[in-house]
């Protein structure tokens, strides 16, 4: 109990210093880790659901395709493997693989791995209604500390998935710094299996990032909201517009909120001054080209063993070995 509170202390100071430093830089930015508080997971729902966010339908679609396949790639024997999942989310893809998986017999432990226990907690028992077989054995944590003590746990395969194209939320330093570090804390033989959006037109990425009915604008504006609640702010919302850009030579789509007239915000004591139409950088959501993603599977240290895509070609999940 003591404990939580202090965690929960020190992650409200980390989030005053990084949005106080973001404030004070050069070019303004927010962190998007920073998007998902309560309020910003329940947008994040909606925006799974929308129709112009066609990342989640593209993921499904290669789930329902593939799901025989991919379980003969993660047990070939049925030998029995821990199925790691960074991120629990509502596990709507998961619950595909579970019920392949469980349909062909093969053991395996559901090893989801979430910062929230709340989100385990829900996980747990949305799984566990439809499918009472279903070794599942959630962890609180964070994604390498856990994956250290699985690596010495009972010399079982280790499958890792890395879903949603979260992998776009990073730079290119932090993507092969964060796939090296995974590559590291695998055993020979174990498998990362990530899903990642890919290059297509322009128009449709930037369709998915501003639909027309504003949820993602919403999704954005919560993190001015959330730090006027979390940190006494005074941001106006309607005063910033959300900006999405997309450039098909980085693959970088950028999502800003402009401030849309001179103003002054203030934080905890602290005054940030904005020119009209100065940004605040608050997401990249990086689109790869398969190439591109090959080359950070080599250089991270993995083998890339299959790619499987949906109908239209949108999306891949990448199956690679070490
Ligand atoms: C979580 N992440 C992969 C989403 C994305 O597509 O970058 C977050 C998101 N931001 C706006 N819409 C969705």
């Amino acid at each position: 109990m003591f404990e939580t509170l202090e965690k929960e202390i020190v992650k409200q100071k980390q989030f005053l210093t990084d949005v106080l430093e973001g404030l004070s830089s050069e070019t303004k930015h927010i962190s998007s880790k920073y998007f998902y508080d309560k309020k910003g997971d329940a947008i994040f729902q909606q925006i799974m659901h929308m129709d112009e966010y066609y990342l989640t339908d593209a993921e499904l679609n290669i789930f329902e395709t593939h799901k025989c396949e991919i379980a003969k790639i993660f047990s070939p024997e049925k030998e029995p493997f821990n199925l790691i999942e960074f991120g629990a989310g509502d596990g709507l893809k998961t619950k595909i693989l579970l019920n392949e998986l469980l349909s062909h017999d093969i053991p395996f432990d559901y090893v989801p791995i979430d910062i929230s226990q709340n989100a385990l907690d829900q996980l747990n028992k949305s799984l566990t209604k439809g499918m009472p077989n279903l070794s599942f054995k959630g962890i609180q944590g964070d994604y390498f500390e856990v994956l250290n003590r699985l690596k010495e746990d009972n010399g079982r395969r280790n499958v890792v998935l890395f879903l949603g194209s979260n992998i776009g939320n990073f730079t290119n330093e932090e993507a092969l710094s964060f796939t090296s570090e995974i590559a590291e804390k695998l055993n020979a033989g174990d498998l990362f299996f990530i899903g990642v959006d890919l290059k297509k037109n322009p128009r449709k990425i930037l369709l998915a990032y501003n639909d027309p009915t504003g949820i993602t604008a919403e999704f954005n504006y919560n993190l001015l909201r959330r730090i006027n609640r979390e940190l006494g702010g005074n941001f106006n919302p309607d005063q910033f517009e959300h900006h999405p850009t997309y450039d098909p030579v980085t693959g970088e789509c950028k999502s800003a909120l402009l401030s849309k007239i001179e103003q002054e915000v203030e934080i905890d004591g602290h005054t940030f001054h904005f020119a009209q139409w100065e940004p605040i950088h608050t997401e990249i959501s990086r689109k790869y080209s398969v190439k591109q993603l090959h080359t950070l599977a080599e250089k991270s240290g993995f083998k890339v063993k299959t790619d499987l895509f949906d109908s239209n070609k949108y999306f891949v999940d990448s199956i690679w070995e070490i």
